[in-house]
């Protein structure tokens, strides 16, 4: 049995990108995961794609979008493998060209990263190097078998490349992401704060099913970040570094920042991309040093108007000074409802800032405190469109009944926030009727959101119920309707129920 040249071809080509990627994902156990050439290529695409088309991403494939962003740059790199394996029957030339372009293309996205050594092309150079030489056997030898192959002697030689390329894949990818990290932070034991969080009130929860809980776990808080592979931050090597416009810059270690005083409070993180009604938003209780602290010993020169916060991939966002300096408890976190960060949450340390989103403050994986003005310097997301400065807006969603409800007395519940100011009403209205005043639940502080009810006397029928709150300085939430972007979603919350 004989295999066509095009067959043939495509199929070399193929395994010859396959076990590239094999091999560069193990040279990259050495060099780092975020050498790899797919987490490089996907990092830069993350980096520049457009602003809505990321959200897009976000919306289509939610938690699941950089896994799909990751196998489409495989996919993509297969197809253009099999023309490229075509090409290279005809002459080998052509092959050896298209390997050198993806070779380069891969080692340029590593090298360009932030903080990338010079060993970051190791990988991609690895990689395309397996690739022509497999290529240049492979073709040599069906050439000189009279152009045709053996089919199975052919096939056998390609699935034994490809089982050698998942194996080197995946085991590669585990072992680079896997370091001993976790062990580092099951090591880590946090202090007792010097400030102890408030008790919640037993109020603060109201039980109605399908209600969002007061306090978020951990597990089931939400991860908004644009870390293709998470951050694996060592925290025995970890530095804070406080610099740029203050008087003395400084830096302190993970086991310095351990033995400062700590507060313990409860916070509500709200991602600025969170469309009305949406659940990016959870409240934990965050363990950390106040950011005010740090900042103070640093002494911040006149004009420093923001500090950009830094992470380890580079990620970068801006907060006003003011704020940070104002008494409110801005954290340096490194504990998250009683454990340290988890590690997508930006472990080891990370920062929270009550009434700010998440864009413009809540840095995980931090690195740098650079005091510096938003005149001088534009974090991550504001040349993507999103403003400079983004207090959170006062919101309220309506988390039950959704969708349909029995006849007779429904309970209508859900959250409201509108951190730092704090909620004071909350009112709901069932189709076009009169606003109701709801029942606030017990909260903590202003810096979390709070749960509310109502109890509808529901008539059968289709209605409408729409939720709407007042922040505690007394200015009511907007029923104008916005989107995300660039500083945060309004809009009334409204849910269709039908009653029977
Ligand atoms: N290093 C880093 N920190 C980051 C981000 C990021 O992309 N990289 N995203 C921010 C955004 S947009 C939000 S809303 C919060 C989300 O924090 P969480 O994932 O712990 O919920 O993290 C912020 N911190
Ligand atoms: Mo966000």
């Amino acid at each position: 049995m004989r295999l066509g040249p095009k067959t043939s071809g495509a199929l070399t080509g193929i395994t010859a990108a396959a076990v590239a990627l094999g091999v560069a994902e193990l040279v990259a156990v050495a060099t780092g995961p975020r050498s790899a050439p797919v987490t490089a290529v996907g990092g830069l695409v993350v980096d520049h794609v457009p602003g809505p088309v990321e959200r897009f991403a976000i919306d289509i494939f939610g938690v699941h979008d950089k896994a799909v962003l990751q196998a489409g740059t495989v996919l993509l790199l297969f197809a253009s493998a099999a023309l490229i394996g075509i090409a290279a029957v005809r002459n080998l030339w052509y092959g050896m060209a298209g390997v050198a372009g993806f070779g380069a293309v891969g080692a340029v996205a590593a090298a360009t990263r932030y903080h990338a050594g010079g060993q970051a092309v190791l990988p991609s150079l690895a990689g395309a190097a397996t690739a022509a030489a497999l290529m240049v056997t492979a073709i040599r030898q069906a050439a000189g078998d009279g152009a045709r192959a053996d089919r199975r002697q052919f096939l056998t030689a390609a699935a034994g490349a490809l089982g050698f390329a998942a194996v080197a894949g995946f085991g590669g990818r585990w072992l680079s992401t896997r370091r001993d990290v976790a062990e580092a932070r099951a090591a880590v034991s946090l202090p007792r704060p010097a400030s102890p969080a408030p008790a919640v009130p037993a109020d603060a929860d109201i039980r109605a099913s399908g209600l969002t809980s007061y306090v978020t776990g951990n597990a089931d808080f939400y991860r908004v970040d644009t870390a293709l592979v998470v951050p694996r931050v060592d925290p025995r090597t970890w530095q804070l570094r406080v610099h740029g416009r203050v008087r003395r810059s400084f830096t302190i270690s993970f086991d310095e920042l351990l033995r400062r005083p700590m507060v313990e409070r409860y916070i509500t993180l709200a991602c600025v991309s969170n469309e009305v009604g949406g659940d990016l938003i959870g409240n934990a209780r965050w363990l950390g040093v106040p950011v005010k602290d740090l900042l103070e010993q640093a002494g911040p020169l006149a004009g420093a108007d923001q500090v950009v916060a830094r992470a380890t991939d580079g990620w970068t966002c801006g907060a006003p000074t003011a704020a940070l300096l104002d008494g409110r408890d801005a954290l340096l976190a490194v504990g998250m409802n009683g454990e340290p960060l988890p590690l997508e949450h930006g472990f080891p340390v990370r920062m929270v800032v009550p009434g700010l989103y998440g864009y413009v403050s809540a840095c995980k994986w931090i690195t740098e405190l650079e005091l510096s003005s938003f005149a001088d310097f534009d974090a991550y997301w504001v040349p993507r469109g999103w403003a400079q400065q983004a207090p959170v807006k006062t919101q309220s969603r309506i988390d039950t009944p959704r969708g349909r409800a029995t006849a007779g007395t429904v309970t209508v519940a859900g959250v409201a926030w509108a951190q730092h100011r704090g909620i004071g009403k909350v009112e709901v209205r069932v189709d076009d009727g009169p606003w109701q005043t709801a029942t606030l639940a017990g909260t903590v502080s202003a810096d979390t959101w709070r749960q509310w009810y109502w109890r509808w006397e529901a008539t059968p029928g289709k209605h409408t119920l729409t939720v709407r709150a007042t922040d505690a300085t007394g200015a009511v939430q907007t029923g104008q309707v916005a989107p995300p972007a660039p500083d945060g979603a309004t809009g009334w919350h409204s849910v269709t129920v039908r009653v029977d």
